[in-house]
């Protein structure tokens, strides 16, 4: 039996022996090494597609950390860790994350200090109040991303919006989400008897800042000399996005990646965000690619359907609750899910778009790297069945030609995903199959009808 401080000391120990033996390549996919995330879970990443480590090695590690008896199950959605939390006095701390590359929450970040501040909702109804907003309608808590943009033939019409968007101003979007508001505050105290004939809907608000002339004060009195600074030195292009984004208590927004870095400042009551590396992009089952939900996962993470979806058992989840000054670095990639845990809670994001890498791409190649390898793979993989407009037979077809072995798509695939994977053959009918297992063999209402997946009751096949 060890000691506590025994059990630290080697944990760190290990990860320190486990870090060197990687590539400097795969450390941006490691998860921070501090108390909130078990060694295990660490080991565990060594065991994707970019490891390098030799498996005796591997084994050993994964030994030593055994004994160690740490915080149980490292890979269960049930046991999330943290998200490590850094003070905005320790740059050096902030720095090292971000090289990283992996989420982390600094605390009393003055990034928006201004409008954390001097925002109360009178003063931003003034500010805003006849500023236009897209506001979002939901019956459902889940405001679930879609666009119908992309293939059009991958979803059989009529596709059931999760929403409605319209534009209204501010002002008008408070006192209707207000009032909606008192009805369902109404109602909950009447154990939901009360004789309303239809539930409201749910509201979520966005308003885009840049560039509107009546916010540029306030504008220039965010810290731009810090972000810009961090921005170009780990080259994640410039942040040219900030969305305001403000909501009823309850709201969701499902799990799903972005293609760019993001740091989310939280400005105003409480979120709880939970977040999933890269790595876990298989066990999130992702819709198909084009799909008007596309870069979202099928999986209701709030009551997931396990049988439906049983690897996401093993993904790694690491969560925080964000309050006024807390602010998040969620890297390109990561998945992440929302909710509003108080009324009107307000954030302000900073998107960057990526820098495109310079360089070719040496192997292995990153988890990240390796998802937009994928997704190219299935734009690749899609140009072949281009001919075929009725979304329900499209789905099934791409599912029978990609999994026989003889098909001239398979075969291409399998060329292209040779070159993605050198020397890591065993690894090839595995990444193939799963471009279409668990996602192009779903019972086609769900791809026409979100809310299904989306129910708080657990869907079924
Ligand atoms: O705050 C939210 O509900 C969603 C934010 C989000 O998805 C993002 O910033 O990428």
């Amino acid at each position: 039996m060890h000691t506590e401080d025994q059990k630290c000391e080697l944990k760190l120990l290990l990860e320190e022996a486990a870090i060197r033996q990687i590539d400097t390549k795969l450390k941006p996919f490691l998860l921070p090494t501090n108390d909130q995330v078990s060694t295990l879970s660490i080991l565990h990443q060594f065991n994707d597609q970019s490891t390098r480590l030799k498996p005796y090695t591997f084994k050993k590690l994964v030994k030593v950390a055994s004994s160690l008896d740490l915080e149980g199950d490292p890979n269960s959605y049930l046991n999330p860790r943290g998200i490590s939390r850094i003070p905005w006095s320790n740059q050096n701390k902030i720095e090292k994350y971000c090289r990283k590359a992996v989420p982390f929450i600094i605390e009393n970040c003055p990034l928006v200090k201004h409008s954390i501040d001097t925002w109360t909702m009178k003063n931003l109804e003034e500010k805003f109040g006849d500023t236009g907003c897209t506001v979002f309608e939901s019956d459902s808590k889940y405001f679930r991303y879609w666009k119908c943009e992309k293939d059009k033939t991958l979803y059989d019409t009529p596709f059931e919006q999760p929403y409605i968007s319209s534009d209204i101003t501010f002002k008008n979007f408070l006192s209707e989400a207000k009032k909606r508001l008192d009805i369902l505050s109404a109602k909950a105290e009447n154990n939901g008897n009360m004789q309303t004939k239809k539930m409201p809907k749910w509201m979520y608000a966005q308003i885009s800042l840049s560039g509107l002339p009546q916010f540029g004060t306030e504008f220039s009195k965010w810290d731009w000399t810090w972000i810009l600074h961090k921005t170009k030195k780990f080259g994640w292009g410039l942040p040219d996005t900030n969305l305001l984004l403000i909501g009823m208590k309850g709201v969701k927004t499902p799990v799903h990646f972005d293609e760019q870095e993001n740091l989310f400042c939280q400005v105003h009551g409480q979120k709880r965000v939970c977040l999933y590396p890269p790595a876990d992009y298989e066990r999130m089952y992702p819709y198909p690619y084009g799909h008007p939900c596309d870069r979202q996962s099928m999986v209701n993470i709030a009551n997931p359907n396990l049988e439906c979806f049983p690897n996401f058992r093993k993904t790694r989840c690491i969560t925080s609750i964000l309050g006024p000054g807390d602010t998040l670095h969620i890297p390109a990639y990561w998945w992440h899910y929302f909710e509003n845990l108080d009324n009107f809670a307000t954030s302000i994001t900073f998107w960057s778009k990526q820098r495109s890498p310079k360089e070719a791409p040496s192997f292995p190649l990153s988890c990240t790297q390796l998802v937009a390898a994928r997704r190219n793979l299935e734009t690749i993989m899609l140009k072949h069945f281009s001919h075929m407009t009725d979304g329900t037979k499209k789905i099934r077809h791409v599912l029978k030609v990609v999994q026989d072995k003889n098909s001239k798509v398979r075969k291409e695939l399998e060329n292209l995903v040779q070159l993605l994977l050198p020397k890591r053959t065993h690894l090839i009918q595995g990444l193939i199959n799963n471009l279409v297992i668990g996602r192009y063999d779903r019972p086609i209402e769900w791809y026409n009808k979100p809310s299904l997946v989306d129910s708080e009751k657990t869907v079924s096949t």
